[in-house]
Parts: structure tokens; C-alpha cells; sequence
């Protein structure tokens, strides 16, 4: 009942840990996937069990034997490998029971080395057909017949064969050959065998393939860098390696900047299943953009509502406030003017929203374009270790709060804790370049970029919202059901705890908000959608009154005992009295700011 709701961050969130570190990549959400929304079904389960009544053949790793032998030592006997599997981006699903012990060890070995199904993705060929995953709208669309040209980037740290083969071959494959001029791969100091000599044999015969390798373990930022180093077209791509291009990807995206050097565009990233390696696209209605939460991980959000209304169609560029970090094009040359990445950041995390808020607040511009579409294998967890460098996630996340974020640092809370003890290095050099570029604050960057982001001093009420007529505070009752409970005025009790935020103006509990129709209709808790509504609230700290803005009703005490209601307002009705914290939270708010007529701005 509640308008436009959606379930945004539905995904559980798996945590890992690592053999060298406390740190964990799940502590960045960037590992999930994005929100699955109205997507099409295309699972087709291939049969193992059926197909195994025939005969015994040989896999290794590419089903349509373009590219049989391609995989050493990777033999797998029993049974016949679904025929063509994977094609048309289908899931393949593995019978365990059916396989030989030397399977099973392989199918351990390949999750435990990978953290994906890298048996399953040893069964696809490496030039597997995927579905058309673009609206048909985008058929229509003209790109300028004069595109820049590209080169391709991937960097890798003991990436699966297959997985990094497909990667390779999806751009080959699936990229204009006049446009497409290099592909330059970056071994990041792998240890795995089928990365050293097989993967050069492989590659000599791979016309525009270059692969480089790292002398240390550098990091996937540091690794970019060296990867770029060798890049000598206008426009440059970064992938992961383990992604699969689909048709058209790359035309929408450099149509994009060569209408302006400035933009940076990022494809929709479609998952690519970690169990069955089954491709699940996005359609462009439900696209999702890159936000971030104040502990500086990126996390995905619906398109917001202001930006469905700038736009004409559903397949049109989407204003995106932050990427993931892994795949985008950019113009090669603004890249360099933009200071490119900040190469005291080790290993992994934090490059993807430094660079989102640099591109925003230097002068760029960050799109998602619905027409362009990448798969991506989510996983898990990360499978590999730090190569001995310590707690490179904080540090990094450190670099990027102390250079970006001006005073709104203190809401970082891992950097508020760790302060002190954590040491980001030098970042001087970052500052001098954000000073030479000129760039807004990250307060402009709030108001103009994601005025939709919560910001903890807007909170303009908190804590238990109490009724001393009855000694009774809100409180969930029955599943999403709010009801009153008794409590005492200060409780602490945590599912009491309420706040409103300025700009909001819901009244919320984490990602929950209360949410009312009208007449006899319970208040609900349901999660915020951010679009007002029946989400929408007003508090007076005079009258102690709660209303609900378009039912224009009250929240009273039942007459007949501790229930919620919601009926007429009336100041004198003591039933309708609620106590609820107002002092002011610390911290900075661009809307106060503006409010009070204040512009930090420079
Ligand atoms: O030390 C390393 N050296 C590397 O070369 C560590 C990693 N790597 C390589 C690795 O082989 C892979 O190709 O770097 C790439 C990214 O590492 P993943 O795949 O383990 O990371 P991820 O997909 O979980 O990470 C996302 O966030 C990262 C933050 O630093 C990077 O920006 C990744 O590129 C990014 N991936 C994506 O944006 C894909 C979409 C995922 C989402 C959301
Ligand atoms: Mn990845």
C-alpha cells in the first residue's frame, strides 16, 4: 500500500575473511550484486544426469572446440558435458553426485581458488552467445558514425583461465575492429601456473593483446596504472576479469564522450551467477546506479526520482553519483588531467568512489548508459590475500575521506575510530591536485550530485517517541505492524529508537520507515523508498504533535487503552502528546547551511 516502494539492498551480505588481515571486502558492498528487478527469465537448467546415459568425452574447457586444448591439464571424465553449455548466457548446473572423485576435486579446488564456480565456467565455451540484453529502443538509436578509438585495460591477480579468456574474447568478439585498436592485460603478480607460460602462448596468437606483468604485488589501482601506461588510443576501458561484454556494449559508451571529453560512462553491469555462470541482464527501466554509505562503501540504488523525471526514455543516460569501480570508459586524456587514480591506494577498495567524487567535483560527469551492458561475476568474498600489505581497504578509505570529504570526515566512522592509530601516508600530492583542478566541495558535490543522501545532522528528532499520558512509546508490535509498547521516557531499548531527518522527513529506523494510508489502516514500518508519500511525516516540538502530511491526521493513544490510531489533530487531546528528542546532531548538513543562507562553496 505504501507508494513506489521498493526493496533496494535485498542481498545478504557474506563476509570473508582473510588469511593475512582483519579486513574484509564484504565490508565494501561492492561484491553484490545489484538488485534484481523485473528481470526476464532465461534459465535453462542443462540436464547433467540425462546427458550422461551416453558416452565419455573429454572437456577442457571450451564445449565448441574452437579452442579445445586451451586449458592444460584440465580434463574432466565420467560424463558428457552438457552440449553447448552456457549458451545464450544459460546457467549451467552441475550435479555434484554425478561426479567422479577427480571432478569433485576440481569443482572444490575451482570454488576454494576463485570463490565462483570456475568448474562450471571451464564447461562454457569462451565464445559463448549471449542474450541480446538491450531494450529494443536502443536498435534505433544512431551513434555518431566517427567514434574515438579504445583500449582496453584488465588487470588480474590469479584469475581462472576461462573466466579471464572470455573476458578477452567477449571484447574481441563483440567490439567494432576499427574502434577497438588495443586490449592490454595485467598480470598483478599471479602465482597461478596457467597464468605464466600457457597464458603467453595463448596470447601470441591474439592480435591486439598485449600482456604485461606486475614485478610486485601492486593492487588493482596501481596495476590500472601500469596498464594505462601502455594505452595509446583517445578513449580507455577498464574491465575485470571475469566479465563478459555483450553485443553493442561499447558504441553507447564512447558516443557519450565523444559528444563530451568530460563524461565518464559506466555500462550496466549485469550479473554473471558465481554458481552457474548463468548471464541475468538488467532491462533499462530497471537500471541501478552507484550510490555510497558513510562507512565509504559503494552500494547501489534505483534510479532516484528527480533523475526518472530529467530524463525523456527509459534508455536515455543516467546521472550516476558513484560507479563500482571496475568497469568504465573514459576519455584517456582527461583521465590524465584528472589526476587518474591516487597511487598510495594498495590492493583493493575505496579507487572507485575517490574517482567518482573527483569526476563529479573537478568537472566531469558520471553516467550509466542502459544501451551498454557488461557482465560481471559477483562472488562472495575475494579469494585472494593482501599480499602481505596491511589493512589496505582503511587506508585507502582514509585517503580518499581526508583528501574528499572535507568536514563531512566525521561521519566516516571507521577513519573517526581508527584515527590515530591508522597511517594513511602522505597525501599532500592529492590535495595539491584537487586545489590545482579547482574543485567544489564535497558539500556542493551533496547538494547538486545526491541531494537524496542522508546526512546525520539533518536529524532534527531521535530517540523514543514517547507518550507520558500513557507511559507508552512506538514501537513494532506485530510483524511490520507499529503499535505502542510501555517504556520509560529515555529509553534505550533499540527497536525505540526513532529518528526524522530534514529533507526526508520520514520517520525512520535504519532502512525502515513508519508508513500510513489513511482511515483505519495500521502504521506500518516498510522500507524507505524515499518518494514521501505515505512516507511522510511532520513533528512539531511545540504542539508534540505527529501528523501525517497527506492524510493530514494525527497520531493519538486509543481512548480505550495503549493503541495507535491515527484520527483528527487536536492540540488539546493529551492522547496526541509525544515526547521525542529535538536537540540538534552535530555535524555539517548543506542544508542547514542553505537554510541558514550559508554557502561554503568554492
Ligand atoms: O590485488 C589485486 N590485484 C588485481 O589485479 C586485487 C584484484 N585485482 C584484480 C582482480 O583480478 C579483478 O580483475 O582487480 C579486479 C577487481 O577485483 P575483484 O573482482 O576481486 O573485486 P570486485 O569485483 O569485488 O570489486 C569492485 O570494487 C573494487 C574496489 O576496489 C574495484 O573497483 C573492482 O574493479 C570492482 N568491480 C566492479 O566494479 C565490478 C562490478 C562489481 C560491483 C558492484
Ligand atoms: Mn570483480
Amino acid at each position: 500500500n505504501s507508494h513506489g516502494r521498493q526493496e533496494v539492498h535485498s542481498r545478504n551480505s557474506r563476509k570473508t575473511a582473510f588469511a593475512d588481515g582483519a579486513e574484509s571486502h564484504a565490508a565494501a558492498e561492492n561484491t553484490r550484486e545489484p538488485p534484481k528487478r523485473n528481470r526476464r527469465e532465461i534459465r535453462v537448467q542443462v540436464n547433467v544426469r540425462e546427458e550422461n546415459q551416453r558416452n565419455t568425452v573429454h572437456a577442457n574447457g571450451s564445449v565448441d572446440g574452437r579452442f579445445r586444448g586451451a586449458i592444460p591439464s584440465h580434463v574432466v571424465r565420467g560424463w558428457t558435458p552438457p552440449q553447448n553449455a552456457g549458451e545464450s548466457g544459460r546457467g549451467v548446473e552441475v550435479d555434484e553426485d554425478l561426479l567422479s572423485s577427480d571432478q569433485k576435486a576440481q569443482f572444490k579446488k575451482g570454488w576454494e581458488q576463485h570463490s565462483f564456480n570456475e568448474f562450471v565456467s571451464n564447461l562454457i565455451s569462451l565464445h559463448r552467445s549471449l542474450p541480446d540484453p538491450r531494450d529494443r529502443e536502443c536498435l534505433t538509436v544512431q551513434y555518431r558514425s566517427e567514434l574515438p578509438d579504445t583500449g582496453v585495460v584488465i588487470i588480474f591477480h590469479n584469475e581462472a583461465w576461462s573466466t579471464l579468456l572470455r573476458t578477452v574474447h567477449s571484447v574481441l568478439d563483440r567490439s567494432p575492429s576499427h574502434l577497438l585498436r588495443q586490449i592490454v592485460l595485467v598480470d598483478d603478480f599471479s602465482t597461478l601456473d596457467h597464468l605464466k607460460k600457457p597464458l603467453d602462448d595463448y596470447l601470441a596468437r591474439l592480435e591486439k593483446v598485449k600482456l604485461v606483468r606486475t614485478s610486485e604485488r601492486e593492487g588493482l589501482i596501481r596495476a590500472r596504472l601500469i596498464g594505462l601506461s601502455h594505452i595509446t588510443t583517445t578513449v580507455v576501458v577498464f574491465l575485470d576479469s571475469h566479465c563478459e561484454c555483450a553485443v553493442g556494449w561499447l558504441e553507447p559508451m564512447l558516443d557519450r564522450i565523444a559528444e563530451n571529453s568530460s563524461t565518464v560512462v559506466v555500462p550496466v553491469i549485469d550479473a554473471i551467477n558465481d554458481k552457474t555462470f548463468e548471464f541475468n541482464f538488467q532491462p533499462a527501466r530497471g537500471t541501478n546506479v552507484g550510490t555510497f554509505t558513510w562507512n565509504l562503501s559503494f552500494s547501489w540504488m534505483p534510479i532516484p526520482d528527480r533523475e526518472r523525471r530529467r530524463r525523456k526514455r527509459d534508455i536515455d543516460p543516467i546521472m550516476t553519483p558513484t560507479m563500482a569501480g571496475g568497469l568504465f570508459a573514459i576519455d584517456r586524456l582527461f583521465f590524465y588531467k584528472l589526476g587518474t587514480y591516487d597511487p598510495g591506494m594498495r590492493i583493493w577498495g575505496g579507487e572507485n568512489l575517490e574517482l567518482s567524487f573527483r569526476i563529479w567535483m573537478c568537472g566531469g560527469r558520471l553516467e550509466t548508459v542502459p544501451c551498454s551492458h557488461v557482465g560481471h561475476v559477483f562472488r562472495g568474498h575475494a579469494p585472494y590475500t593482501h599480499g602481505g600489505v596491511q589493512n589496505p581497504i582503511s587506508t585507502n578509505l582514509g585517503r580518499l575521506a581526508a583528501v574528499w570529504l572535507d568536514d563531512y570526515q566525521v561521519y566516516y566512522r571507521h577513519g573517526r575510530q581508527s584515527r590515530g592509530q591508522l597511517d594513511i601516508g602522505d597525501v599532500s600530492e592529492r590535495v595539491k591536485l584537487r586545489k590545482e583542478l579547482n574543485c567544489h566541495s564535497f558539500a556542493w558535490y551533496l547538494e547538486h550530485v545526491m541531494p537524496d543522501m542522508f546526512v546525520p545532522a539533518d536529524v532534527i528528532a531521535h530517540g523514543a517517541i514517547y507518550n507520558d499520558f500513557s507511559n507508552t512509546c512506538f514501537a513494532r508490535v506485530d510483524r511490520e505492524r507499529i503499535g505502542l509498547r510501555p517504556c520509560t521516557r529515555n529509553t534505550t531499548e533499540k527497536g525505540m529508537q526513532w529518528s526524522m531527518n530534514l529533507g526526508q522527513w520520514t520517520v525512520f529506523q535504519g532502512k525502515h520507515c513508519l508508513d500510513y494510508a489513511s482511515g483505519d489502516a495500521w502504521v506500518t514500518e516498510q522500507t524507505c523508498h524515499g518518494y514521501g508519500g505515505n512516507q511522510l511525516w511532520k513533528y512539531s516540538p511545540e504542539q508534540k504533535q505527529l501528523s501525517h502530511v497527506i492524510s493530514k491526521r494525527c497520531a493519538e493513544m486509543a481512548p480505550d487503552g495503549p493503541r495507535l490510531i491515527m484520527t483528527v489533530c487536536d492540540v488539546s487531546n493529551p492522547r496526541q502528546q509525544w515526547l521525542w528528542d529535538t536537540r540538534p546532531v552535530p555535524g555539517p548538513s548543506w542544508r542547514k547551511d542553505k537554510a541558514a543562507g550559508i554557502r561554503r562553496y568554492f
